[in-house]
């Protein structure tokens, strides 16, 4: 932009929100959101190019941070009754992590099962925010409307957690173009950033080979379980739930991309029961999880046959918790499709595509041996 010549001209501009990178005479070179250049033409400079900020504009369609705090604060507004907006604390860079609540009674903490689904571990995994969003406004939207859902609602305490990267997912997107990014942005040294926070959890941390501790890794465990701010967040919020000894949550689904997978514990070895994981449970890992893959028509395992993985979420969720919980890795299959970056266009039928395995995720969460017919022996 230009017609900028002093420095009171140059503190207008960044008071209108934008980031000036650098000056060149009359010209000011800056970094803003569209709103901000509206307002920099509006105090009367001219805007030539504007580097925008968020997604790249063929990608508007996907909600970046902020744009994911505008929705969610405006669903919460327009549901008060169903829907508040808390927080799990902040990220390392100080981002308000979202935690979303939506049942009847939602000030109340009811004796219903509550339900968990957490989006975005990983940085350029964007679909899944957008998987987030989209259970937002599929338990609000059709509460009273949609009897399915209304019941479910009424029966249910359901969490989301939107956003368990916001550090990593806007650095990824940062200055309009993508940087495949996986890790969280925690400095390490020597010019390294990020760990790996699915193989952060605390339960058979770095066992297995299934993490590196090289911090230039992907997949970085950190010097120790839980030394990520993001996976501290989300412990402590589940051990919350935790009251008179009993873990409130009963079942969970942690969304990644991409493969269209339905996963299980164990990922930290291949055998198919393991201390905490007996024949029964496995039966019933199993046959919901292919229940969900017949719904959505993704493939079903055990997350260990797609490869080892140490300190996932899902192993700490179930053998510390005893929370039914599953990995889903979203569309596309290929990398050819799409991989990390599909287009918007496939934001709408890629989330509705989840919608039932959704649904008989919080229906089973009364009593998830009911899918193998134990319900009398367990529940
Ligand atoms: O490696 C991962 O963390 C997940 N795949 S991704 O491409 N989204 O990074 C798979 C995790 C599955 N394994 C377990 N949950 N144990
Ligand atoms: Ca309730
Ligand atoms: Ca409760
Ligand atoms: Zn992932």
């Amino acid at each position: 932009m230009s017609g900028a010549w002093t420095g009171a001209d140059r503190s207008r501009i960044a008071g209108a929100g934008a980031a000036i990178d650098s000056v060149q005479n009359d010209r000011v070179n800056i970094t803003a959101t569209a709103a901000e250049a509206q307002r920099i033409e509006r105090l009367g400079y001219r805007v030539t190019r504007v580097r925008t900020e968020g997604f790249p504009a063929a990608d508007a369609g996907y909600h970046d941070y902020a744009e994911m705090m505008a929705d969610l604060d405006k669903t919460a507004r327009a549901h008060p009754t169903i829907m508040r907006k808390l927080s799990l604390g902040k990220s390392y860079e100080g981002r308000d992590m979202p935690l979303i609540k939506i049942s009847d009674n939602v000030a109340k903490d009811e004796d219903e099962p509550e339900i968990l689904y957490d989006a975005h571990q990983h940085a350029r995994e964007h679909l899944t925010v957008e998987m987030a969003l989209y259970l937002v406004h599929l338990y609000t939207d059709n509460y009273g409307k949609d009897a399915r859902i209304t019941r479910i609602v009424n029966s249910r305490e359901i969490w989301i957690v939107p956003d368990m990267n916001p550090d990593g997912g806007e650095y990824d997107i940062k200055g309009g173009t993508y940087h495949n990014w996986r890790k969280n942005r925690q400095p390490l040294g020597a010019g390294y950033y990020g760990l790996d926070l699915n193989r952060n959890w605390g339960y058979k941390f770095g066992c297995c080979f299934g993490s590196s501790n090289q911090v230039s890794s992907e997949i970085y465990r950190g010097p120790e379980a839980f030394w990520a701010p993001e996976t501290q967040r989300l412990r402590d919020f589940v051990l919350s739930r935790r009251i008179g000894g009993k873990q409130q949550i009963r079942a969970a689904i942690d969304f990644h991309t991409y493969s269209e997978l339905v996963l299980w514990p164990y990922g930290y070895t291949n055998a198919t029961t393991a201390p905490g994981l007996n024949a029964d449970q496995q039966r019933t890992f199993a046959a919901l999880g292919k229940m969900f893959a017949r719904s959505n028509g993704y493939t079903a395992e055990q997350s260990s046959s797609l490869y080892i993985t140490d300190g996932s979420v899902i192993d700490w969720l179930w053998a510390t918790q005893g929370v039914w919980a599953f990995t889903f890795e979203m569309y596309p299959a290929s990398p050819e499709a799409g991989g990390f970056y599909p287009p918007a266009s496939t934001i709408a039928p890629q989330t509705a595509r989840n919608k039932e395995a959704s649904l008989l995720l919080a229906e089973y969460a009364d009593c998830a041996y009911r899918v193998i017919g134990k319900q009398p022996a367990y529940c």
